[in-house]
């Protein structure tokens, strides 16, 4: 499953279109790709070619499903791979050449700081568990009415209909996209129910390969494994989709140092404990066994 990862680098690589990107960084991109994974017998899409920090790209999950969109809790975890859109605000609106490490010890320690320069405005969390809605008055005018929890109402659906069509979780919401720090990646998630697996279908708009996908597989996956627990099913297919699906160009090192590598043994997940519901989950629930990767492989972020 592995030589999927490594395969779609290298075709990336070799045969990508050179595109300017927001960034200014420029990649090299394909535009519609697939990647499938079976999670039996405990299986994820962890990849052994590199290290991969699955417990930084865990309590990322577990961050998303409290709902918060401010990196303050991350930054008292000392998770740092959101911090840098804060940070390049700050700089760019006081000027300050503050570090990194500086800027996420004053979000941790001073409350109104972080609540100055720490939201990243109403992304991922906000809208999987918290999507606003409007009701609309006689007059024309309409106020908010209750947010939605589409976690919960999957997990439901998936319990009380599993043969739905519809068990979708959306990031997407159009109306608010310009108050994002960033427009959400990892958009849709579709579940499905099939001889009494739950598999997953993700689809992602837009992919950082290098640095972003190996974290994105095994979050999704984790998600899986998280619903598929809460809803009595057994774990079964993963599906990754992709839109612009690319390599940054200042990422050479990393594709070269990886693809001359070959994946080794199988790691697998335990989730030690059965919470009472998707959002009791904690970072030590999650076991992972036969995980010894090969070398970090570090690559500059592109903000
Ligand atoms: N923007 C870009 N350009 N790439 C991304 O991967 C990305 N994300 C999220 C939002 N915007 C993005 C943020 N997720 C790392 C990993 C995931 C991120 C951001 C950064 C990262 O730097 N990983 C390093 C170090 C990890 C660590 O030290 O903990 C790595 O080696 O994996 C994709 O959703």
């Amino acid at each position: 499953p592995e030589w999927q990862y490594l395969d779609l680098m290298r075709e990336i690589w070799e045969n990508g279109s050179e595109r300017r990107d927001r960034t200014g960084v420029g990649t090299r991109s394909v535009f519609g790709t697939m990647l499938r994974f079976d999670l039996v017998n405990g299986r994820m899409p962890l990849l052994t070619t590199k290290r991969v920090y699955w417990k930084t790209a865990t309590r990322e999950m577990l961050w998303f499903l409290t709902g918060d969109t401010n990196i303050r809790e991350l930054c008292k975890q000392n998770v740092q791979i959101w911090t840098d859109w804060p940070l390049d605000k700050y700089r760019r609106e006081t000027g300050e050449e503050i570090s990194r490490d500086d800027f996420s010890k004053r979000i941790v320690e001073e409350e109104p700081f972080a609540a100055r320069w720490g939201e990243l405005g109403p992304v991922y969390g906000k809208q999987w568990v918290d999507w606003p809605t409007y009701q609309y008055q006689p007059d024309g005018s309409y106020r908010r009415g209750p947010g939605i929890n589409q976690v919960a109402e999957v997990v439901d659906s998936l319990r009380n209909n599993p043969g739905s069509r519809r068990h979708i979780i959306e990031g997407w919401n159009v109306a608010q996209l310009d108050g994002m720090a960033l427009p959400p990646c990892h958009k849709t998630y579709q579940f499905h129910v099939a001889d009494g697996r739950l598999n997953c279908a993700l689809y992602q708009r837009s992919c950082d390969v290098a640095l972003g996908l190996p974290f994105n597989l095994w979050s999704a996956a984790l998600l899986q494994r998280m619903i598929a627990q809460q809803t009595d099913l057994e774990p079964g297919e993963f599906v990754w989709m992709g839109g612009d699906t690319h390599l940054y160009l200042n990422h050479t090192d990393l594709v070269e140092q990886q693809l001359a590598r070959e994946p080794v043994g199988k790691p697998t997940l335990t989730i030690a404990r059965e919470p009472d519901t998707i959002f009791d989950y904690a970072i030590d629930d999650f076991v992972v066994e036969n995980y010894e990767p090969q070398g970090a492989l570090k690559a500059p972020i592109a903000v």
